[in-house]
């Protein structure tokens, strides 16, 4: 490995480490005990030495206990590289999630098959999270769809609670909420309900079941991304619904902001833009109101650095640990979303780089011009657009700016390409 790449490794593992002994080692440790180092791992955990085992084993000789491969995610069923690009439209997406697109009277209907279903996940090497989940994963399926469009889910419910889905769109029709007092309510283990929502506003959005205890039924893993694009045409036509500026639009203008909504719109040229969905989430292991493991995607530091360098060689199965590689001369779009329970806040910060930010997606201008800093509450969202086509190949860090969270598995790197 070259320089760079080793230290980077040498962190990830280290951290990776020290989160997972004290997680695993001991059901009722809490967060400040993971930070601390204490209690479980013991004081061979705590710094930067590069040494994270209690028996001082160096890193490269350590056993990292009695799971799979070395710092590596046992479980291949759930790939945080894998979710992090895929769009289900109905036209295309997960081999596992039914979908279809089709005309009625007059307006293109996008229909997905979801089901809420218990599910052990691992969220950390070795460490599982009894989840339930949208499809067997978290986050749940991204769906997409272009403005104006139906989104039509048939969602049957497989898990002894119940269950609903609440979706965060303009939505006109109160029995489509997905709350318990509306509609049909809650939805029972074996029943179905067909959910509709037009596609409306663009923008970064994303769904939720609302069930009682809300929070419990958001913290263990009932949440996906809906990602609704703009409509060129209708951006033509009404331009003022996209920007927050108040003065005249010439063509000029007018035709920059088709342009934007073109490179956005996935049956345009959003092709054009390495596109990424990250989903900022936590898991209380030990159910005390307090989250011992962060990241986003759910898997803690899966976008960090591994022991494979792909310089060397193709990656191969295990090696679940890697940075997101990005080309140096394609621009890179996050649908950054926070769902983050028990914290008020998650944010996102990017190293050596700035990006523009457009808070929800629905402008498409900035909301936030060159920042490399944000924060969303719970359910906050946006659009988050960086380019580094000025950047030297190599590895730049980007992670939660609440310094614990990035210490407790909310920690990534891309790693820019020539
Ligand atoms: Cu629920």
């Amino acid at each position: 490995m070259t320089g760079k790449r080793s230290d980077a490794a040498e962190l990830t593992s280290h951290l990776t480490d020290r989160l997972v002994d004290a997680v695993s080692n001991d059901a009722e440790v809490s967060r400040r005990a993971v930070l601390g180092g204490i209690g479980v791992a013991g004081a061979g955990a705590v710094g930067l030495s590069g040494r994270s085992r209690a028996d001082d084993t160096p890193h490269d000789e350590a056993s990292h206990g009695g799971f799979g491969p070395v710092g590596e995610f046992d479980s291949t069923d759930f790939d945080p590289h894998e979710f992090l690009r895929e769009f289900n439209t109905g036209f295309d997406g997960a081999d596992d999630l039914p979908q279809r697109v089709y005309e009625r009277d007059g307006e293109r209907v996008r229909e997905f098959e979801l089901y809420a279903s218990l599910k052990t996940i691992e969220i950390a090497p070795g460490v599982e999270f009894p989840a339930w989940t949208y499809q067997g994963q978290v986050p749940g399926p991204t769906l997409r769809a272009t403005e104006g469009d139906i989104i039509r889910v048939k969602f049957q419910n497989r898990q002894s609670h119940p269950h609903t889905i609440h979706p965060h769109v303009k939505n006109v029709a109160p029995e489509m909420d997905g709350v318990p007092q509306n509609g049909p309510g809650v939805v029972e283990q074996g029943e179905e309900f067909v959910y509709e929502w037009r596609a409306q506003p663009a923008g970064c959005h994303l769904y939720h079941c609302h069930s009682m205890p809300l929070k419990e039924h958001v913290h263990r893993g009932l949440y996906g991304a809906i990602i609704v694009d703009p409509d060129p045409e209708r951006v033509a036509r009404n331009p003022r619904d996209y920007v927050n500026y108040q003065g005249p639009i010439p063509d000029s203008y007018r035709e920059d902001l088709v342009e934007r909504a073109e490179l956005r719109n996935h049956e345009y040229r959003a092709d054009e833009v390495d596109e990424q969905v990250m989903v900022m989430n936590g898991f209380d292991t030990n159910f005390d109101g307090d989250n011992e493991v962060y990241a986003a995607n759910t898997r803690a530091f899966a976008y960090g650095v591994g022991d494979t360098d792909p310089t060397e060689g193709e990656w191969e199965a295990g090696d679940t640990i890697r940075p997101i590689q990005v080309q140096r001369d394609q621009p890179v779009r996050v649908y950054l979303i926070n769902t983050i329970e028990f914290d008020p806040i998650n944010s996102f910060h990017t190293h050596s780089q700035f990006f523009d930010y457009y808070d929800h997606g629905t402008t498409l201008q900035p909301t936030h011009k060159t920042v490399d800093t944000v924060m969303q509450c719970q359910a906050q969202r946006g659009i988050v657009e960086l380019d580094y086509s000025d950047h030297e190949p190599g590895l730049y860090m980007f992670h939660a700016h609440q310094s614990e969270f990035a210490e407790l598995g909310w920690m990534s790197f891309f790693e820019v390409q020539a």
